[in-house]
């Protein structure tokens, strides 16, 4: 009942809003993920405890940096930004690991003074939306840092253990990882987390990334999700390996978007590791599943996952690979997400070996570099094509004996059918196959090059055959007229 009366009162309060409000999409966008502390340092007067050979504790990215290293992220060709979460930490380690990761709140409306001040988030904001980029602030709705103030000075605002042992949904009312669990049934604590989803919102910010919202109680997330959806927010949740299914089922609940974990683990086994395509095969088959296939988040790595480069021994077959991946990633229907150095194949292990420092062009070998400009190349090409952008995706159905080593897909946008061919044999290798096969309705089409500059990938049709020339271990786009 109460539920009912606060939900009622909230819909009231946001109704003027919502009939001004646009849908917000992200498909078409780009976004680059940045955790600012291992980012770049642009102010080193706030670098108190700041300790770079110690991976567990600050290392002095700020958002000063962050501003200025903007062109720098615009030239890759991205055209938004993702931050870990840059509030107000716990000033003290737990475990001992600094809070420089973001994720141990003490002021959902403050900045954290590693990081810089109120002023200098209004600075990034403001230069973001003169380059035309878009802001997705991460935001943390289910717990505190294990050592900040208001733990012990609102104790009725967290789940204790009594909570944890009589609740049948553990996911939710019991601590993640020990961190102090908040109640978001509680008025005061729902005061709490609307208040900063709109005092950042009041700040510029159009996107909101949500961490950990298995963890999260439903009611208060639906209740959330209405507010943003009023302020024309676009929400982005991460829920730690979902799968199509998942990811379906929270676009119903009012999502614009999820991760889709699932297919980070299959492209990282098939493209890093050797493993077939058909396991990717499989995922995007359940496309249709999802209600909004576009605004679906596509990764190949992130901050809480060993680097992609790291599926493999070698640095320079690393380097290789994610070339591919880089590729694979800019033709899939979706919004690729590109984390910080995965554009320069960094490697490194689980968490905190995958945040090691940022490293800018002046630091890159020459393969470091020729990473670099596949990842550029293969977004311009994304961006040039709407279709590979925004396009529908069909899945092809391959021959079976080629199902591990080869993946067909189109994308099509106004009548501009783009084919995408993902290609996992070592070699170059030629495929002769029947369009009728692939369920293709093709006229003649002269050898044509793949979209992506640099590539020495082809296609063209005669007779109703389709043949391809591809690279080993690569992914190309074709126009197919
Ligand atoms: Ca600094
Ligand atoms: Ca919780």
């Amino acid at each position: 009942m109460r539920r009912t009366l606060l939900l009622s009162a909230l819909l009231s309060s946001v109704a003027n809003a919502q009939t001004a409000a646009a849908a917000s999409s992200f498909e078409g966008q780009i976004i680059y993920q940045v955790m600012p502390d291992r980012f770049a340092d642009g102010n080193t007067a706030n670098n108190a405890g700041v300790d770079r050979n110690n991976p567990r504790a600050w290392h002095g990215g700020d958002l000063p940096g962050l501003t200025a290293k903007l062109p720098y992220i615009q030239n890759l060709g991205a055209t938004a930004l993702w931050m870990t979460p840059v509030y107000r930490q716990q000033a003290s380690n737990s475990f001992e690991t600094a809070a420089y990761h973001g994720y141990w709140p003490a002021d959902f409306q403050d900045i954290d003074p590693h990081f810089g001040t109120l002023n200098d988030f209004d600075t990034l904001i403001g230069a973001t939306q003169k380059a035309g980029m878009r802001v997705v602030l991460d935001q943390v709705i289910n717990h505190y840092g294990y050592a900040a103030d208001v733990v012990k000075q609102q104790p009725a605002w967290f789940n204790g253990e009594a909570e944890c042992a009589a609740t049948t949904n553990k996911d939710v009312d019991c601590a993640l990882a020990g961190l102090p669990d908040l109640k978001q049934s509680s008025p005061e604590v729902q005061q709490v987390l609307f208040g900063a989803a709109d005092f950042w919102r009041a700040r510029g910010v159009s996107a909101f990334r949500y961490d950990a919202i298995k963890h999260v109680e439903r009611p208060f997330l639906n209740a959330l999700l209405a507010r943003d959806r009023a302020a024309g927010t676009w929400t982005l949740g991460e829920w730690y390996d979902a799968d199509t299914g998942t990811v379906a089922e929270w676009q119903r609940a009012g999502f614009d978007s999820l991760f889709l974990f699932s297919l980070q683990a299959a492209m990282r086994d098939a493209i890093m590791s050797g493993q077939g395509l058909d396991r990717v095969a499989g995922v995007l088959a359940r496309a249709e599943e999802l209600q909004r296939p576009g605004e679906v988040a596509l990764f190949l790595d992130n901050h809480d996952v060993p680097r992609f480069a790291n599926g493999t021994l070698f640095e320079d077959d690393g380097q290789a690979r994610t070339k591919y991946g880089l590729r694979a990633l800019m033709t899939l229907r979706g919004v690729p997400v590109i984390w910080q150095g995965t554009e320069i194949a960094m490697r490194g292990g689980t968490d905190p070996d995958n945040r090691r420092d940022m490293r800018f062009e002046a630091d890159w070998t020459p393969a470091e570099r020729s990473v670099y400009e596949v990842a550029r190349a293969a977004i311009a090409a994304r961006k040039a094509s709407p279709s590979l952008s925004r396009g529908a995706q069909k899945l092809l159905p391959v021959p079976l004996k080629l199902e591990s080593d080869l993946l067909l897909f189109t994308r099509e946008l106004n009548g501009e059918p783009v084919l995408a061919a993902w290609h996992n044999g070592k070699a170059r290798q030629s495929y002769s196959i029947r369009l009728s096969s692939l369920g293709l309705t093709l006229g003649n089409l002269a050898a044509t090059r793949s979209l992506f500059a640099g590539q020495d990938a082809k296609i063209s049709v005669s007779g109703g055959w389709l043949h391809l020339s591809l690279p080993g271990r690569d992914a190309a786009a074709f126009a197919l007229k």
